[in-house]
């Protein structure tokens, strides 16, 4: 039932629900757009394919900042803070190796078809 004077609060409820809803039927490319997590010091997943024009979305998980560089290209998040989030669409093909710049020793690529 429709609560007068509280049309934002239904809104808000629709769109949380639509959300929970995507997520549970995971983060697919077919659906433009695709999730990689930082768990303990690794990207997961470490390959990630995907078709061009996919927007992927990083979320660190770890305690402790970390970022994404891929060398020679304009993908360079901020330093990303406990669940902090970096965004970048990939309008080309190829292969996209990246790290985290505070920890090199963290590798993973996205592969990005068309
Ligand atoms: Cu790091």
């Amino acid at each position: 039932m429709f609560v007068s004077g509280k049309p934002g609060l239904w809104v808000r409820h629709g769109l949380l629900c639509l959300a929970l809803a995507v997520s549970a039927a995971g983060a697919r490319a077919e659906d433009g757009k695709a999730a990689v997590h930082i768990d303990n010091f690794a990207f997961v997943p470490m390959e990630l394919k995907i078709k061009r024009g996919t927007e992927v979305t990083w979320t660190n998980n770890d305690d402790i900042p970390h970022t994404v560089l891929a060398v020679g290209t304009n993908i360079r998040s901020k330093t990303m803070d406990t669940e902090g989030t970096f965004i970048y669409k990939f309008d080309k093909a190829g292969t996209f190796n990246y790290i985290c710049a505070l920890h090199p020793h963290m590798k993973a690529k996205v592969v990005v078809t068309e």
